[in-house]
């Protein structure tokens, strides 16, 4: 059978850009259906009924949700290219990462999204998770968490490469420099020097527009209430 690949997604959201990068990394062919989260399809309700977020994975019409669950779906459906090593050890060391960095990711977003105590607060979190990330995670011992390639843990932290440098430029806040983050800084570097990564970057400039006007809008509501930017 012929495999039908649907990814819903928001082309800005460091979420949907690990799937995309999971399927170009092992040559997947998809289709893209952008979603408008402040009107959101009936179709993605359907499929993700639970969370109504993007991404969600269709294949063959059933769906897949989370990001890293879709990641692992991918890996384990198309086992070319594998985003897991295969020692056990070393698996679970992949999977620690990959949760520790979901978790740090959250961090980013609630900095984004307010100002004041709270934005401070998250900023001490996000720069507690980078040292951590820096020091912690064999980074600087090989090119990539998961070793010498690409692998789930890698694709989880994305977003330091791509949505982190979009807006440190909003806010004005540079996270990330070889000085206190060799290992991170070239990391970066190898993550980008990846042709599936850097074929298939969103525009940096884009982002740093898009997320300008999320940012007007989170401050514009946040001293109400918390922000849902789909409002
Ligand atoms: N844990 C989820 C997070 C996904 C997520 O937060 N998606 C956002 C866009 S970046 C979304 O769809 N938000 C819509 C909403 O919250 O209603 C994942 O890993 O897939």
């Amino acid at each position: 059978m012929e495999d039908d690949v649907k990814v819903f997604g928001l082309w800005a959201s460091p979420y949907t850009q690990r799937v995309i990068w999971a399927l170009k990394l092992k040559g997947v062919t998809y289709e893209y259906i952008g979603e408008d989260l402040a009107n959101k399809s009936n179709l993605l309700l359907q499929y993700n009924p639970i969370y109504k977020k993007v991404p969600v994975l269709v294949h063959n019409g059933k769906p897949v949700a989370e990001s890293m669950v879709i990641l692992q779906y991918i890996d384990e459906t198309w086992p070319q290219i594998p985003l897991m090593p295969q020692d056990a050890k070393e698996r679970s060391n992949v999977r620690f990462w990959s949760k520790f960095i979901d978790e740090a990711i959250t961090h980013l977003i609630e900095f984004f999204r307010y100002d004041g105590e709270k934005h401070e607060r998250e900023m001490k979190e996000i720069w507690e998770a980078l040292r951590l990330i820096e020091k912690e995670s064999g980074l600087g011992k090989k090119k990539f968490i998961g070793g010498n390639t690409i692998g789930l843990a890698d694709l989880a932290l994305g977003w330091v490469a791509h949505t982190l440098v979009a807006m440190e430029e909003v806010i004005g806040v540079k996270f990330i420099t070889a000085e206190e983050f060799p290992h991170l800084h070239s990391w970066i570097g190898n993550f980008l020097a990846t042709p599936a990564i850097k074929d298939n970057l969103p525009s940096h400039e884009l982002a740093v527009e898009y997320f300008k006007e999320k940012r007007k809008m989170c401050l514009a509501i946040f001293a109400t209430q918390p922000c849902h930017h789909h409002h």
